[in-house]
């Protein structure tokens, strides 16, 4: 297996499709994805755009969905839930489809939707996305950090580390984003929630009182979800 990490979306190569790609935004939406299908969820539609999310949910009976979006950190007017992981609970969102458009974490997922294999990952299902690459063993991987609106953020690339620190022993390392976020992971590992605290959107989800959410993105390894594309823009477990 041979490792790429890019900070944002806009940095991955365009004309280039890996064996398998994994999008992380663990601030919040891919945390929010792997707790939601934790929670018995039957399967996320992502969208970068409202409107497509809003033209999509008419082709469903209104009991079987729930609609979800964010912008900026906050929960969108008019929509069933926003973008905080305790929004979904298994009483919520149990046996539902989330149709879910986000700033930064739909949009990356919708980046690498032409890869065969394409995963979700975030701090809370570290171990569990190490477990399906070791099984898989893909030849040629890229994680991609949703990042803020093309900027690079701290978070993802943190986790994009702890991922890299899990495979070294499988893995090449592809390039020098993959050497600086491991050095980041290890920079940084015993103090997470510092680092999610310290980092900009960070700092706006606290400007926001989402203190509760930031610690809940900081843990590693609490669920066994991955978050896995069936079909494009749609994943399940
Ligand atoms: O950018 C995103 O996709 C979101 O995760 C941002 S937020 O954490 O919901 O503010």
């Amino acid at each position: 297996m041979k490792l790429f990490v890019y900070h944002t979306p806009e940095r991955t190569p365009e004309h280039e499709v890996p064996d398998c790609a994994i999008a992380v935004d663990a601030l919040r939406a891919t945390t929010t994805m792997a707790t939601a299908l934790a929670s018995g969820a039957e399967a996320i539609e992502v969208f970068a755009d409202l409107d497509a999310l809003q033209a999509a949910a008419a082709h469903y009976p209104a009991t079987q969905i729930l609609k979800a979006a964010e912008r900026g950190g906050s929960k969108v007017e008019g929509f069933d839930l926003g973008n905080s992981p305790f929004d979904y609970t298994v009483e919520t969102v149990a046996g539902k489809r989330i149709l879910m458009s986000t700033t930064n974490g739909t949009r990356a997922l919708q980046r690498i939707q032409a890869a065969p294999l394409v995963l979700a990952a975030a701090a809370i299902n570290l171990e569990a996305v190490v477990k399906v690459l070791t099984r898989e063993q893909p030849e040629i991987i890229w994680i991609v950090g949703a990042g803020w609106q093309g900027s690079y953020a701290l978070e993802d690339t943190v986790c994009a580390g702890a991922i890299a620190q899990e495979l070294k022993s499988h893995c090449e390392w592809g390039n020098d984003e993959t050497v600086a976020a491991l050095a980041l992971y290890e920079q940084w590992q015993d103090h997470l929630e510092g680092l999610f605290c310290l980092s900009s959107h960070g700092q706006r989800l606290l400007r926001l009182n989402c203190r509760e959410d930031i610690a809940y993105c900081a843990r590693r390894s609490i669920v066994e979800a991955v978050p896995r594309q069936i079909s494009p823009g749609v994943l399940a477990l």
